[in-house]
């Protein structure tokens, strides 16, 4: 696997503070682990990093058990990017 750098996901600038920029519930739906309102690869990359102990940036963890068992872990990355090819269409 391949980490990008942490420009690509400043790119635009500005730092979005997921709780200040979002705000409120709109932040959060399965998959979505950094609130970029989109379930993408870069959901799949962040939850390998917490799952390593990286602490990635703008993380919601509410967002990342997508297959339900309770715990945060690397097959919950393979969900996501299972989604993301669409091999699946919807979460737990
Ligand atoms: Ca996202
Ligand atoms: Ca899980």
């Amino acid at each position: 696997m391949q980490f990008l750098p942490c420009s690509f996901f400043y790119r635009n600038g500005k730092e979005l503070g997921a709780f200040e920029y979002y705000g409120g519930s709109n932040v959060t739906s399965a998959g979505d682990v950094n609130g970029s309102g989109e379930v993408d690869i870069i959901d799949a990359l962040l939850i390998a990093q917490y799952y390593v102990g990286l602490n990635p940036a703008n993380f919601h963890p509410e967002n990342a058990d997508v297959n339900c068992d309770g715990s945060i872990n690397i097959i919950d990355a393979l969900v996501i990017a299972q989604y993301y090819i669409g091999l699946i269409t919807e979460f737990c």
